[in-house]
């Protein structure tokens, strides 16, 4: 039997520490090493707590206890009636481990289940104090922010790449309380009612029968509804182009979607859209790329931003608004503010820059952080307030009581990761998981039991300062006397010109995926009425995206169900020109056995100095030639880099490939991993280079060293410096079909 003390008996093999190495310094382009050391307690302020109140529940090489504290000798055995005989019922340790083991799991979220989020900071300019006083926005003024990033559609454990609207939500923990903008990277949604919510998931989530697809709308019951509820057109056509598939959450945009009223310090209100720029642009995997990592790492967004945070690559945003005068219409150039499936272009609303956000610090558990957190609409601070959209209306209702049923109860604030940053003194009492010990006799108002308090800040008069005076106080915006209803604005009724807007606002490339997107998604559909009735609802769109569709589906292109609308695009909406910064995008190096330090090292801190991360990929693990090898032709896959120099062709390597394989491989003059890398990265217009020594993988895959984005020279260092300059505009456009037809 083994002794639990066994590590304080003298001769006794000492324990091993876990075989990991310091966490990488920033910019070390070795991937993250776990971190093995005790989890950080941290106050609702998010301060780490030091010494015994810090670590007393890390582990740590202290004494295991039980959740109360008792020290304990053995925590893997339970207590039995003999080494063979049947476990005791008074076995408290055993009870106590599983017990709370099988209560680990709580409900995921009904919506955005899966998500990766992380820590910093908001800094206002300074620019918003004429229309909003919320202090937050004032110039210099930093706000701890936590950001979490999520798919709508997927379980918790689903693929990160699927194709899906992202959700963006940031709290931020102001001094005037938490204010949670919760947004998506789409500025549209599919209805313009939230009574159509339950409606629009149920048909987008697995089919009720036999729970699948996972995470996917090509499916009957999602195209079902979208076809039948025209409404959701626009926000469709999103999704099915490229920014329905991110290449990262650092290079999404985001947007509060809804229209908004902010009040500055004179009382005036006016109405905005929230945007999130993103520093690095707005940037797409290609289909096959998303398809491909769904498998090949299903964590590749959550992996890409903790990587990125810990390589010092801090992701940053500039939130900036649109502002529209607060009318009795609550329109801007005809479009209906309040209604949620509508955009208004930038061109006629120009997004105004008022502060920007940088995320500098990964979660240190993810269940305490990430999973835990609870956003709300409600959840507004003095100088923020929601408009009638009916959209966030529901939402005011619903992300509250959701916590109830997810996080157990009325005291979810309470949560480390949701205590608000400013002082609470509510008047909120008991329930599940209480925290708080309140003093005091009278949590009612007016009291006279607990000395009044406490005060409201109405007639406190001159004794409060003028940040004391900053109450949250309703807008008192007008609302048109009516009868009560269940009916839409007429407005509303328009469900497709700006589906055509966005679609005319698309380059030809773009414009391609989204044809190929559409043919795909419906080509998944069994039943035939779903996709003659979608067709027609693209007919609407755009004849041509109507024609290209029903071509590839073998289907006859119908006529529109309305008269196609007289609409211009938008440019801005256009992911495609531009150059952006390359902060953390990855470099592939292929080297083989015989390739020298001289030849890797110099580009390796080249690609260090640009911000970019290295990772040298070689025929097998370890160092070549001292040089650290990040991936394997094994465990290295083109989709995770940006591009790819080649310092070397290697050979192949009969015994990694299988017995099967080794004629093959004896015959062939390129290692097939290798040449499968080219071709991929090619086919994904990614930036390739090769010096003379790895040109040999360029003839094998079949690209032409003279092709777009390729480039060749004599040694590496020539080599990326020419590629250096392809990465900012992040592919190599040229080489889509649609480009060069
Ligand atoms: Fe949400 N949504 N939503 N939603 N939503 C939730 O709240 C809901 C909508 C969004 O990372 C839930 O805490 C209704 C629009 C994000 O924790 C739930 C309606 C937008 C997140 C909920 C909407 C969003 C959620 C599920 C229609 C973009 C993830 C768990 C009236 C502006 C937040 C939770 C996180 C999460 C309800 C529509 C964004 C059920 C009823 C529009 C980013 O309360």
């Amino acid at each position: 039997m083994s002794d639990p003390t066994r590590d304080q008996i003298p001769g006794a093999p000492a324990p091993q520490p876990p075989s990991v190495e310091e966490p990488g310094t920033p910019h070390d382009p070795l991937p993250p090493k776990p971190d093995h050391g005790a989890p950080e307690l941290r106050t609702a302020t998010g301060e780490a707590l030091e010494g015994e109140e810090g670590t007393a529940r890390g582990q740590q090489g202290r004494w295991l206890t039980t959740a109360t504290g008792v020290k304990l000798r053995d925590t893997d055995h339970s207590l039995k009636a003999g080494p063979r005989g049947p476990t005791l019922l008074q076995d408290h340790h055993l009870r106590e481990k599983i017990t709370h083991f099988d209560h680990e799991r709580i409900p995921e979220r009904v919506v955005h289940a899966r998500g990766a989020a992380a820590h910093g900071y908001f800094e206002g300019y300074g620019t918003a104090g004429e229309i909003c006083l919320a202090g937050v926005f004032e110039e210099g003024r930093r706000t701890p922010t936590f950001v979490r990033f999520s798919t709508v559609l997927g379980s918790r454990g689903s693929a990160d790449t699927v194709r899906d609207t992202r959700g963006f939500a940031t709290k931020f923990y102001t001094d005037e309380g938490t204010w949670d903008l919760v947004g998506n990277n789409m500025p549209v949604f599919f209805i313009q009612d939230g009574i159509k919510f339950p409606d629009i998931i149920h048909a987008g989530k697995p089919h009720p029968d036999r729970e699948i697809p996972q995470a996917q709308s090509a499916h009957d019951t999602f195209w079902d509804f979208v076809s039948l509820h025209t409404e959701a057109q626009h926000h469709t056509i999103w999704n099915m182009s490229d920014r329905g598939i991110p290449r990262s959450y650092r290079m999404m945009e985001g947007f509060g979607v809804h229209t908004f009223r902010v009040v500055n310090a004179e009382g005036a209100t006016s109405l905005v859209k929230f945007h999130w720029k993103p520093k690095l642009g707005v940037h797409s995997l290609t289909w096959e790329e998303a398809q491909m990592l769904g498998g090949l790492d299903p964590d590749f967004h959550r992996r890409d931003l903790a990587d990125a945070i810990e390589a010092g690559a801090f992701p940053e945003w500039e939130l900036g608004v649109q502002v529209f005068p607060d009318t009795d219409d609550q329109t801007f150039h005809g479009i209906d503010l309040l209604d949620p499936t509508k955009l208004v272009p930038e061109e006629i609303a120009p997004v105004q820059p008022i502060g920007k956000m940088v995320l500098d610090r990964n979660p240190t558990n993810y269940f305490a952080e990430t999973e835990q957190v609870a956003f709300h609409t409600g959840h507004l601070v003095p100088g923020i307030d929601v408009t009638d959209d009916p959209l966030l209306q529901a939402r005011n209702f619903s992300y509250l009581d959701t916590q109830l049923s997810r996080l157990g109860g009325p005291n979810f604030n309470q949560l480390p990761i949701n205590r608000p940053h400013a002082p609470v003194n509510d008047m909120l009492r008991d329930g599940m998981h209480q925290h708080a010990v309140h003093p005091g006799v009278a949590p009612y108002r007016p009291n006279s039991l607990d000395g009044g308090c406490p005060f409201s800040l109405e007639n406190q008069g001159e004794d409060l300062s003028d940040e004391q005076k900053r109450a949250f106080v309703d807008a008192a915006a007008s609302i048109e006397a009516s009868r009560k209803v269940r009916a839409n604005p007429a407005s509303y009724d328009d469900h497709f010109s700006q589906a055509r807007l966005f679609w005319l606002s698309l380059s030809p490339v773009e414009k391609e995926h989204v044809v190929r997107a559409y043919t795909f998604e419906l080509g998944k559909c069994y039943e035939q009425a779903i996709k003659e009735r979608q067709l027609v609802a693209l007919a609407s769109i755009d004849a041509d995206l109507c024609e290209q569709v029903a071509t590839g589906l073998g289907l006859p292109a119908p006529d529109p169900s309305v008269a196609v609308a007289d609409v211009e695009g938008s440019p801005a909406l256009s992911q495609l020109g531009g150059t952006w910064p390359v902060d953390g995008r990855i470099i592939g190096l292929v080297v083989d056995t015989t390739t020298s330090a001289a030849q890797v090292q110099p580009v390796r801190e080249a690609v260090l100095a640009a911000g970019m991360v290295p990772f040298v990929v070689g025929p097998r693990g370890g160092e070549i030639d001292g040089v650290p090898v990040q991936r394997t032709f094994a465990t290295g896959r083109s989709v995770e880099l940006d591009a790819v120099l080649l310092i070397a062709a290697p050979v192949p390597a009969p015994d990694a490939l299988g017995a099967r394989d080794e004629k093959a491989a004896g015959e062939a003059a390129v290692d097939p991993r290798v040449r499968l890398l080219v071709e991929e990265c090619f086919r994904h217009s990614k930036a390739v280079g090769a010096t003379s020594a790895g040109q040999a993988v360029l003839e094998s895959a079949g690209v032409a060293a003279d092709a777009p984005g390729v480039v060749v020279a004599d040694d590496p260092e020539a080599a990326w410096e020419q590629l250096a300059e392809l990465l900012p505009a992040h592919r190599v456009w040229d080489r889509f079909p649609a480009a060069l037809a």
